[in-house]
């Protein structure tokens, strides 16, 4: 593996295996939700909640976006995201109806300050039901929660999440389905798929990262692929200190796309249902000089495009987590290309605590 300046890349050990492992993470979750899936039923049909409000921080609140757009639309009750901070500093301007409310925090750690404090804040206002989506069971947010999905096998030490937000995802992909009525049978072949695509994204995504031509990342998602996009962003920044944004596909023409030059890399992750008018974006895009390349969950295949296959024969809904990996080891191989250590990201720590005292109690 080679820097872009010719050295040999060094670190990332943490970050890799932990990408590359997360196939058997993904088992772990769809084997922790099959046991809780008829308490989740139960659970659900007596909250019977009028809105869903799922909160997290950083990944988490980019999860939180995926998780809500896919929830809504699977069961036709109201859900939406929030970063935990909103519900901590606005409170009842943000939650409506708390009462009436299913909190869903999503949290690696479970211990986030913020998330802490959102759930306090939910429970002052009187809200009542909340639930966990966690990698640690035995977490304060779990303990708070009155049903909790686990990722146990999503830990990680690494400070940038990759295999714990893609198990979390994957509960939250298998809960938006069940209570949507769906059968969750196709995310059985997940960890397999997953598997494949490590292995076959691999070069590809090794080419691209260490690519000295490409100076920013611009990453285009619809529906639920947005808060992938902003995650395959976050992953950027926090591994390799580039440059990069996310925006939904038709925002990107309202002004963005001005930044565009011949040294972006627009990375488009395809929406099956509605993937022709994604790829005019791109194809505008390449117009403008911008390298592009296109996730795709399709059959058809353009030539014109550099492109990774997705499979293409799940329910839209099981799909999110699949972009992860190509999408995680981009960031990876930018960043060990620039000689960085993605284990060790410039500024961050896996947690952020907050001191309490500084916020008002309502
Ligand atoms: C949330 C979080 C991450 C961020 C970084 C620090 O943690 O802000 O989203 O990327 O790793 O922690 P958590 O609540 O999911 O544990």
């Amino acid at each position: 593996m080679r820097e872009m300046d010719g050295g040999m890349a060094t670190g990332g050990q943490h970050t890799l295996a932990e990408i590359s492992s997360q196939p058997e993470a993904w088992a772990d979750a769809l084997q922790a939700f099959s046991a809780r899936e008829a308490d989740l039923k139960r659970a659900w049909t007596a909250l019977n909640p009028g809105q869903v409000a799922f909160v997290g921080c950083g990944s988490t609140y980019y999860l939180s976006l995926s998780a809500a757009w896919l929830f809504q639309g699977l069961t036709g009750v109201p859900a939406r995201a929030y970063p935990s901070s909103e519900i901590v500093l606005f409170q009842s301007q943000v939650v409506t109806r708390p009462e009436h409310t299913l909190l869903v925090t999503i949290s690696r750690s479970g211990t986030t300050t913020e998330t802490l404090l959102a759930v306090d804040r939910f429970r002052r206002l009187g809200g009542r039901a909340v639930w966990s989506i966690t990698c640690y069971p035995d977490s304060p947010l779990a303990k708070a929660a009155s049903l909790v999905l686990p990722a146990e096998g999503g830990q990680e030490q690494s400070v940038a999440q990759t295999r714990s937000f893609a198990s979390m995802l994957v509960l939250a992909q298998a809960m938006a389905a069940a209570l949507g009525g769906q059968e969750i049978s196709p995310l059985k072949n997940l960890p397999d798929l997953g598997a494949k695509l490590l292995e076959e994204t691999e070069p590809i995504a090794q080419e691209l990262g260490s690519d000295p031509g490409v100076d920013s990342f611009c990453f285009l998602g619809s529906g639920p692929q947005y808060g992938i996009a902003n995650e395959a962003m976050l992953k950027m920044k926090e591994m390799s200190l580039s440059s990069s944004e996310a925006f939904h596909f038709f925002e990107f023409r309202h002004g963005p796309k001005s930044m565009v030059n011949g040294r972006a890399l627009v990375v488009g992750l395809l929406s099956q249902p509605v993937h022709t008018h994604e790829e005019q974006v791109l194809d505008e895009m390449a117009a403008l000089g911008a390298h592009t390349l296109a996730l795709a969950p399709l059959t058809e295949t353009d030539g014109g495009r550099c492109r990774i296959q997705l499979p293409c024969y799940l329910p839209p809904w099981a799909t999110p987590v699949l972009y992860l990996p190509p999408l995680q080891l981009l960031a990876y191989y930018r960043a060990v290309g620039k000689g960085l250590d993605p284990d060790r990201p410039r500024n961050l720590d896996q947690v952020v605590f907050l001191d309490e005292s500084g916020f008002s109690e309502g």
